[in-house]
C-alpha cells in the first residue's frame, strides 16, 4: 500500500538500513544520500522515509513530506557548497523520463557546470 514500506524497494531498504549507503543527511522524514553512479561532482538522492512511486503521488498524500524533501535538496545543496554557484533538483517521472527506481527521490546535481535542460 502507498506511504507503507515495500519488501522489495531498494529505497525503502536504503530508509531502513537494510542496504548500505553514503548517507549525508537523515530527518524525521528524509533521508539523503549519495548516487550509486554519479552524474557530477555532487549528485545526491533525497527520498521521504514514506514510499510512494514518484514525487507527484507523493505531493498529493504527503504535502508536508514533500516540502521536506524539496527542503532537504536545498540543504544538502548548502552542506556540498554548491549552493553559491548553482545546482539542480530533479524529480525524473515516469519510465520515459529515466526514472528506474520508483520510490519518490530528488537529485541534487551541482560542482560542473550544468547543461541547460529548459
Ligand atoms: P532515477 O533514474 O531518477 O530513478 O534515479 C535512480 C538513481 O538511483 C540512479 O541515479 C542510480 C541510483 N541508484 C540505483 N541503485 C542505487 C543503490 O543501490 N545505491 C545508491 N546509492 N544509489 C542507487
Amino acid at each position: 500500500m502507498a506511504g507503507e514500506p515495500q519488501a522489495d524497494c531498494l529505497f525503502c531498504k536504503i530508509a531502513e538500513g537494510e542496504v548500505p549507503a553514503t548517507i549525508v543527511r537523515e530527518t524525521n522524514t528524509t533521508v539523503a544520500f549519495r548516487d550509486i553512479n554519479p552524474q557530477a561532482p555532487t549528485h545526491v538522492l533525497v527520498i521521504p522515509r514514506v514510499h510512494y512511486p514518484d514525487a507527484l503521488s507523493l505531493a498529493a498524500a504527503e504535502p508536508q513530506v514533500t516540502a521536506d524533501v524539496l527542503r532537504e535538496a536545498g540543504e544538502v545543496a548548502i552542506q556540498e557548497k554548491v549552493d553559491t554557484t548553482g545546482y539542480r533538483i530533479v524529480f525524473n517521472t515516469g519510465p520515459g523520463a529515466g526514472q528506474t527506481v520508483f520510490h519518490a527521490h530528488a537529485h541534487v546535481l551541482g560542482g560542473r557546470d550544468l547543461q541547460r535542460l529548459v
